[in-house]
């Protein structure tokens, strides 16, 4: 009887070490299958990184010489054979999906396995977690155990503005590195606002010269605040731009961190910085109505020999056109607008601002670019080819996916992250609404409306970072974190393996890791007020 009870309490003690978790750090999004077993590995100065010989593989594995090197002061040597105490990076068939991989923990080491290097470079983001904080990890001990993961969606996203104000190339890079820890994977780049035109373009150049700069006395709600601190400076202009080089430096360190760039040149609307350069493109020839004259074949040309120019510098399928808050009455009072409705055959505005996006729709085309924008597009008819991206609410997102469009959702809430996550009073510049961190883990974005035979439209989800109140790299950061994470969770994590109350806990300890790596993040997020 006693032999049958010993047995017994071994048994349940070995059942619960399986389930629980030994290392407390918590990674985040949370890998969707983890199973625990006896026994420990430690990266120690005689563990070797073997990977292939190629580029890819070399740069993922010097990654992680890198980090052991900064945390551990341990240095690694790399190797291209196969041994005992390693960290084996791997290329397997046998894994099914581009961006999952499986991470093994034994007693010969860690293995770390993608069907194709960006999901390896997951895996290792997945190992940089577990072995931090340094403030909670001393000794890069890892628990035996198999990890088995895979995002639940391929779109997922973050748009910065860098028009309403400008964010240098390297403040950019730094955005990229938060979402590669978080294993986003695109990255919008909202180019081109009313604002200021950020992008080099050879053919008009007066774009930089002119439109990527304003005059500080010029600023006018809701920069006024900051008119003091850019005067402070001595500076009589604010601005920037980016060259076509450093456009294609922040692409190519994307692509290392497996990020999709995808270029939003706005038009018809939102054009005030393009149009008071060239304002022989607008309805009353002075620019001031920010809006393409959808009348003019010359602004259609102008566009068309600016689109020439982006496609070239960004891989990515997507070229993003917004056709946002389109200010119509310019139309409606335009001679030449009122002239191509009655050609065209065209009743109202809408109709006109369909037949503006149809019309660049097939150019881009012709480029090999999907169009994409944001859901006003679907006013007046919907180019048959264009992808939704849905920011007033998830309607216009549904509406299109149930017409067999892909869609990306966006909604205003909870993903504008220029929206407060705290109480007004205790937090930073913001703008237009709250979005706490809870309400952003909670969200699907896939409404339960849409007809089962139509949910593959739904790539995903992407937040987006408006920058009218926001003008330093902290503040980006800091409207990020920790919502960034909440959301990288609801995009990565499939719903049933999301936990809100070990959520909150994980975010504790993501805490020390932003500290470690200098973000600045809102600690205000966790208050117990929400
Ligand atoms: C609406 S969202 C806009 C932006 C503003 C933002 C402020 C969208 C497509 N248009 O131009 O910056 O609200 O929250």
């Amino acid at each position: 009887k006693i032999f049958k009870q010993l047995l017994c309490f071994f048994f349940l003690v070995m059942v619960s070490c399986k389930n629980e978790e030994p290392v407390k750090t918590g990674i985040i999004p949370q890998p969707n299958l983890i199973e625990y077993q006896q026994g420990t590995f430690t990266v120690t100065e005689n563990t070797v990184i073997v990977s292939e010989n190629s580029e890819e593989a070399k740069r993922i594995a010097n990654e992680l010489v890198t980090f052991f090197d900064k945390n551990f002061s341990i240095k690694l040597n790399t190797s291209t054979k196969i041994q005992n105490n390693a960290i084996h990076l791997k290329i397997s068939e046998e894994v099914e999906h581009n961006e999952a991989y499986q991470l093994k923990v034994s007693n010969k080491g860690v293995s770390i396995t993608g069907k194709s290097y960006h999901g390896v470079f997951y895996g290792v983001q997945t190992l940089k977690q577990m072995l931090t904080p340094k403030a909670l990890i001393k000794v890069p001990t890892l628990n035996f155990m198999n990890i088995n993961d895979a995002p639940e969606f391929g779109w997922r996203g973050l748009m910065l503005d860098v028009s309403r104000h400008f964010f240098p190339k390297d403040s950019v890079k730094e955005v990229i590195d938060i979402l590669a820890m978080h294993k986003m994977n695109k990255f919008h780049w909202h180019l081109v606002d009313g604002i200021g035109w950020r992008i080099q373009i050879d053919k008009y150049p007066e774009l930089t010269k002119k439109g990527a700069w304003r005059k500080v006395k010029e600023h006018k709600k809701p920069w006024e605040d900051y008119e003091a601190t850019y005067k402070d400076s001595g500076a009589e202009v604010y601005g920037g731009f980016y060259t076509k080089a450093d456009i294609k430096e922040v692409v190519a360190y994307a692509a290392e961190r497996y990020i999709d760039v995808i270029p939003e040149i706005e038009m018809p609307g939102h054009s005030e910085a393009a149009l008071q350069c060239y304002p022989e493109f607008s309805c009353d020839g002075e620019g001031t109505s920010g809006v393409y004259c959808a009348g003019n074949d010359g602004a259609f040309e102008f566009l068309q020999d600016i689109i020439s120019e982006v496609v070239p510098l960004f891989p990515n399928e997507y070229l993003h056109i917004g056709g946002d808050e389109v200010g119509k009455q310019s139309w409606l009072n335009c001679k030449k607008c009122q002239k191509r409705m009655l050609d065209e055959n065209l009743e109202n505005a809408e109709e006109l601002q369909s037949y503006f996006v149809k019309r660049m729709e097939k150019f881009i085309y012709s480029k090999n670019k999907k169009l994409m924008g944001w859901d006003e597009i679907l006013e007046g008819g919907l180019p048959e080819r264009a992808t939704v991206m849905s920011w007033r609410g998830f309607e216009g997102g549904i509406e299109a996916a149930n017409m067999g469009h892909d869609v990306v959702m966006s909604p205003g809430s909870p993903l504008y992250f220029d929206h407060n996550q705290g109480k007004s009073e205790f937090e930073p510049p913001s703008w237009g609404g709250y979005n706490s961190l809870l309400k952003v883990y909670d969200f699907n974005p896939v409404p339960d409306v849409i007809a089962a035979d139509k949910r593959h439209h739904i790539l995903g989800g992407q937040a987006n970072l408006w920058t009218e109140q926001i003008k330093t790299l902290s503040h980006v950061q800091y409207m990020m974190l920790p919502r960034l994470s909440a959301l990288s969770e609801a995009l990565w994590t499939n719903p049933n393996q999301k936990n809100k109350e070990k959520f909150i806990k994980k975010i504790d300890i993501h805490f020390d890791r932003f500290k470690e790596l200098s973000y600045n993040f809102a600690g205000s997020a966790l208050s117990p007020d929400y």
